[in-house]
């Protein structure tokens, strides 16, 4: 005898080829439309210019966010000003909305730790230790409702790090407090060499939520439309306090794992072909068109302002006076032990103060 079934569904609104899955949402008017599509430009603008100096040696280790512009788009969209938003490090989409310069991006990518020190001050910084952010994000949701506010928490992960002990605790415990947060998971298909199938062998990753006792959902990630809405939703859902919600964004990273990685090692070229015919910038691009929204002046128009926009944030960057040295030292001890004076010394004699 069966004591529990259940189900995962799939959203999505703008396919591919720029047509309908189904009609869309009321609340996003062509206005909203059009804005996605600069944001999602931006982002991608931003992106190639990150990777970009990095190459020329202006900027540490990027992560890259090729393809899965809709998902930090989408998500930023949707959070209202008073939620947080806990990041992993693919949601620059998400955090330019909310307040995050690009030139702090680049500040921290650049190894210069006062990036993440920026206006949104509730939001979290990008977080690297993958899964970390899952149980802060819970600490955060906790907060949040013994304080009977009504706001939500969004929090992000990539499907590889769902593998992780972290993200499981932070599930179940999302679920037995009936906490306000979302779980996003880019599901961009790799962790870094490791592809999906290999990762796990669940159907899908949304149905993770159902061992925490709530609701997983799949959305198309590469449809900024449907990543809005089901976030909206979602998050509604978190603030009148019904509880979390996992949303599974499906999408696929076009660019290396990082600037350190070279997926040609391991990604399957026609894989990657396939996965450019899906990516998130045209087909929104193909509805606007078809709507009598967009057209090829207007394209180049915002190509030139995405630049110029990218061009200045890379301006304020590069001039960015370097941190003291001693900062390594300065903020760990109340009172330094003998040997971090003696290391302090030597920075200051010989430890470098600028960029080169
Ligand atoms: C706790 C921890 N273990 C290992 C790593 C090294 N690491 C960095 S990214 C990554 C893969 C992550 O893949 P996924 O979660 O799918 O996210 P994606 O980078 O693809 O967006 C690993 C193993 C880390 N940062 N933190």
């Amino acid at each position: 005898m069966t004591i529990a079934t259940f189900a995962i569904e799939y959203h999505q609104y703008l396919k591919p080829d720029g047509t309908l899955a189904q009609a869309l949402p009321k609340d996003l008017k062509p206005t909203d439309l059009l804005e996605l599509y600069r944001l999602m430009h931006l982002l991608r603008t931003f992106d190639n210019r990150a990777l970009n100096l990095q190459r020329v040696g202006k900027l540490g280790t990027y992560a890259g966010t090729l393809g899965q512009e809709a998902i930090g788009v989408g998500m930023g969209y949707a959070m209202k000003k008073e939620d947080v938003l806990v990041p992993y490090y693919r949601d620059y989409g998400a955090q330019y909305q909310r307040g995050v310069s690009f030139h702090k991006i680049l500040q921290y990518w650049g190894g210069d730790e006062r990036g993440s020190d920026f206006d949104n001050a509730e939001d979290f910084p990008i977080c690297v230790p993958i899964a970390s952010q899952s149980v802060i994000a819970t600490g955060v949701a906790t907060a949040i409702k013994y304080r009977q506010q009504k706001r939500a928490v969004v929090t992000t992960i990539g499907e590889g790090g769902t593998s992780e002990g972290d993200f499981y605790e932070a599930l179940n415990v999302a679920g037995a407090w009936h906490l306000p947060v979302v779980f996003v998971v880019n599901n961009n298909q790799w962790a870094i060499s490791v592809s999906r199938g290999q990762q796990t062998s669940t159907q899908t990753i949304a149905q993770k939520a159902i061992a925490g006792g709530f609701n997983g959902e799949q959305v198309d990630g590469n449809d900024v439309i449907a990543v809005c809405e089901r976030m909206r939703v979602a998050l509604e859902k978190a603030r009148r306090g019904d509880g979390p919600t996992l949303i599974e964004a499906i999408t696929y990273r076009l660019c290396d794992h990082t600037t350190a990685d070279d997926a040609s090692r391991y990604r399957p070229e026609a894989e990657l072909k396939e996965a450019w015919l899906k990516e998130p910038l045209i087909r929104l691009r193909l509805y606007l068109t078809a709507q009598n929204l967009w057209d090829e002046a207007k394209e180049e128009k915002l190509l030139q302002e995405c630049r110029a926009n990218i061009d200045k944030d890379v301006d304020i960057y590069l001039n960015i006076a370097p941190a003291p040295v001693t900062d390594i030292v300065d903020y760990m001890y109340a009172k330094w032990p003998h040997s971090l004076q003696e290391q302090r010394d030597t920075l200051v004699q010989f430890g470098r103060t600028d960029h080169d």
